[in-house]
């Protein structure tokens, strides 16, 4: 008997379609759990073919369902099952988290908060309080830090980790999907989703695919079928422009990318149709690497009179920018969260962050992130003392080759950038900067 024809049935994802999100209900074991042995309380060990097949698909993807509007409901049950929306009710703030009700009406995060509430007007909304979401994002990383140690955390609310080291003390990746699960909803009042495969690439799909409040695991013989099921935007770096591009080929599908000779995609895609490749027969070996989050690299400056001026702000930033980016590539790292500070004339403090799918080293795409951020902050109820830019999550340039970013524009500028540094190295510093930078008359774009 083939050792892995037990389990890999019992997990495959045809039994765990993505409309039957949430199959396994906390508390229930699936069939065939007590068969399988453990080393947990009252179970029999798990013998090494066993392990070694639940080992092959140990990485979970977790992310909280409607994380912002889950914590509010928190304090207002009343509100559970209504459309609700976070964000600020300014015309110019965008909708940060919609409850799912709110989804039906066609509100999704980031759309115009304006939209989103002509779109659904019986929607309540709620003012985001950031400060508590950092403090519940805080108890859902411990949770998954008394899991396992792997755990790479993607945004505030969610992560990847790979649990293959904790399958013979918790069982195997699925129940230790449940139990995250479970403590996440009675000790957080919140509900998550966890995708379970082999590859950080199919876990996150899977994740996305059952939520919300679900559990989808892809074993290793669905993954390719599955896959080639998705249209091709579901493959990570693929964008609106190269879904546009492909589409103009008649590549519409994962499997369409999959059966597109390599030599053509190349064409299409330039260096980057390797990646896409490789993604659309599952391939992706990157293992969830640990980032702490104490390292970081950015740049701040206090004003010399506080200031409330767009433009000024706007070019400060792009300063920044420039200097995080410089620092960054000097220590051959690309960072995966760009986080923005603001102190205002009262001397309080605020910070914005933002995770971006794609790891950044460029001051564009910095300055980008970071203006976005402070469009996020809304109105500001006063002057600003200081602004500070820093990027987090660092990775080393070398565990990154997904550089996924299609836009041609976006490699431009990293190679105009890594001139400039060469430049700045041998002339020394200011003897090369963006116009706008050199002239103070300049505002934003
Ligand atoms: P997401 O996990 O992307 O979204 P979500 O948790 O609201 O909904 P889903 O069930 O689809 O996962 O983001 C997590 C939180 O991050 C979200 O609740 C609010 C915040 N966020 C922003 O502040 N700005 C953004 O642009 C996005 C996408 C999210
Ligand atoms: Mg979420
Ligand atoms: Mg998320």
């Amino acid at each position: 008997m083939r050792p892995e024809s037990e389990d890999s049935e019992r997990d495959s994802a045809s039994r765990h379609a993505k409309n039957q999100p949430g199959t396994a209900q906390p508390g229930t074991a699936q069939p065939g759990t007590a068969q399988l042995g453990n080393a947990r309380p009252g179970g029999n060990r798990l013998d090494e073919e066993t392990l070694r097949e639940l080992r092959r698909s140990s990485i979970l993807h977790v992310d909280m369902d409607a994380f912002f509007v889950s914590v509010e409901l928190r304090s207002r049950p009343e509100l559970k099952g209504r459309p609700v929306i976070v964000g600020y009710p300014a015309d110019r703030s965008v909708v940060l988290s919609a409850s799912y009700e709110a989804r039906k009406f066609g509100v999704r995060s980031a759309m115009p908060m304006a939209v989103a509430v002509r779109m659904c007007p019986s929607a309540v909304v709620i003012e985001p309080r950031h400060k508590l979401y950092y403090e519940v994002s805080g108890q859902i990383m411990a949770i998954f830090g008394s899991i396992t140690d792997l755990v790479e955390p993607l945004s505030v609310d969610e992560a990847f980790l790979d649990v293959g080291g904790a399958i013979r003390r918790l069982g195997p990746p699925r129940e230790i999907g449940e139990l995250i699960r479970r403590r996440v909803q009675s000790e957080l009042g919140i509900t998550a989703s966890v995708g379970i495969a082999a590859s950080k690439f199919v876990a996150k799909i899977a994740s996305t695919r059952c939520k919300p409040d679900g559990l989808l695991l892809i074993g290793p013989d669905e993954t390719v079928p599955y896959l080639h099921t998705l249209p091709v935007s579901a493959l990570w770096g693929v964008g609106a422009k190269t879904v546009e591009v492909l589409a103009r080929m008649g590549i519409r599908t994962v499997a369409d990318v999959a059966a597109t000779p390599l030599p053509s995609l190349r064409k299409i895609l330039g260096a980057t149709g390797e990646h896409v490749h490789r993604l659309s027969w599952g391939i992706d070996p990157r293992p969830v690497t640990p980032v702490r989050a104490e390292k970081s690299i950015g740049a701040e400056e206090t004003f010399a009179v506080d200031t409330g001026d767009d433009a000024l702000l706007h070019r400060e930033l792009l300063r920044l920018s420039h200097r995080t980016a410089e620092r960054l590539r000097t220590a051959g790292m690309h960072a995966r969260t760009v986080a923005l500070k603001l102190r205002y004339a009262d001397f309080s403090t605020i910070t914005r962050s933002r995770t971006v799918s794609t790891p950044i080293d460029s001051a564009q795409l910095l300055y980008g992130v970071a203006v976005q951020l402070l469009e996020s902050v809304g109105p500001r109820p006063m002057t600003v003392r200081l602004v500070g830019i820093r990027a987090e999550q660092l990775e080393e340039a070398a565990q990154a080759p997904l550089q996924l970013s299609l836009d041609r524009r976006d490699d431009n500028w990293r190679a105009a950038e890594q001139a400039l540094d060469r430049v700045t190295r041998k002339y020394g510093n200011k003897s090369v900067l963006p116009a706008r930078l050199l002239d103070p008359g300049n505002g934003p774009r």
